[in-house]
């Protein structure tokens, strides 16, 4: 309503594109690895990339994707921090005539639709991740069964899923608790002082679930500066699969990963060259993803990102 187009603005046919890329931070190997992925792939096909990096900040992300629009990119591929704060980004660009593709993470669905507001969302089905891990958890538990949650970002849409994913799984299993659940902000730094935290409060927790790798390697720090071993007496699971995660599981210190394949720069560029070549593009396009534990991840490490 009130938008210039009805549907998301079309995509010129031409022989090389100036795309933007608005990246939500860069504090991590999985964010590293997605913009490598980008900027490769933006290089091999001679295309030009505008390339933003929102440093943790919503607010400066909307800008970002502003300037984008300012500089009059032709497509923009967009890492929303949050689930909200980038919806009036979205239709500024669909206003300004200029398609948008989600990368990684998506938006409020109610707020914005796939086809409408911006072209479809590439990624993970975080839901599913989240199931996997809780899923492998009431498989191989042997007794933990008293569970800290540390959670991504809040308002962010893998933190949102993954959470959900999870604790239905756990929710149909009497004999697990969810003993505590609190944000980490994906961030290795404070998924280990929150970690130290909760293990004070439940010294009885022997389950660590971790919405991404970096706060995990952070619990790991906190659970043997509170004297405990992990892998023995604190179970940690995590998701992302990073080449130091998928270590720490050969390690023991890790009981299992899912993978949150980080590798979008084919897919999403193919897929924008789909959109100008007038194919209709699918709401959602799935990445697969690989699972890491015991049994597979030392023959699985080297192609780890
Ligand atoms: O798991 C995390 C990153 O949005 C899927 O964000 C991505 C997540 C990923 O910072 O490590």
């Amino acid at each position: 309503a009130g938008s210039v187009f009805a549907a998301s603005p079309p995509l010129k046919k031409k022989d090389t594109y100036k795309v933007g890329f608005a990246q939500t931070e860069s504090n991590n190997p999985w964010r590293l690895a997605q913009t490598a992925s980008m900027q490769e792939e933006a290089k091999k096909r001679g295309w030009q990339l505008v390339y933003t990096d929102a440093a943790s900040s919503a607010a400066k992300q909307v800008a970002d994707v502003n300037s984008m629009i300012a500089q009059g990119v032709d497509l923009i591929f967009l890492a929303p921090r949050e689930e909200k704060p980038l919806i009036p980004a979205i239709k500024a660009a669909k206003n300004a005539g200029i398609p948008v593709i989600l990368l990684d993470r998506s938006v409020d669905p109610s707020l914005a639709k796939a086809g409408d507001d911006y072209v479809t969302f590439i990624g993970s089905n975080f839901i599913e991740e989240g199931q996997r891990v809780g899923e492998w958890l009431v498989a191989n538990a042997k007794g933990k069964t008293k569970i800290i949650e540390l959670e991504g970002t809040t308002g962010s849409s893998p933190a949102n899923d993954r959470k959900k994913g999870f604790d239905d799984v756990i929710a149909k299993h009497s004999d697990f608790s969810i003993v505590a659940s609190q944000t980490g902000d994906f961030a290795r730094d404070k998924g280990r002082q929150v970690a130290e935290t909760l293990l004070q409060a439940h010294p009885d927790a022997n389950v660590i679930y971790a919405h991404n790798d970096e706060m995990a390697i952070g619990a790991i720090s906190a659970i043997e500066a509170a004297g405990k071993v992990p892998g023995k007496d604190i179970l940690v699971l995590s998701i992302d699969g990073g080449k130091e995660a998928v270590q720490a599981v050969v390690d023991g210190k890790i009981a299992a990963v899912v993978e949150c394949n980080p590798r979008f720069g084919p897919k999403a560029y193919d897929t924008a060259a789909a959109y100008a070549a007038g194919e209709k593009i699918a709401p959602k396009i799935i990445n697969p993803d690989q699972f890491y534990d015991a049994g597979n991840a030392a023959k699985l490490l080297s192609s780890a990102y």
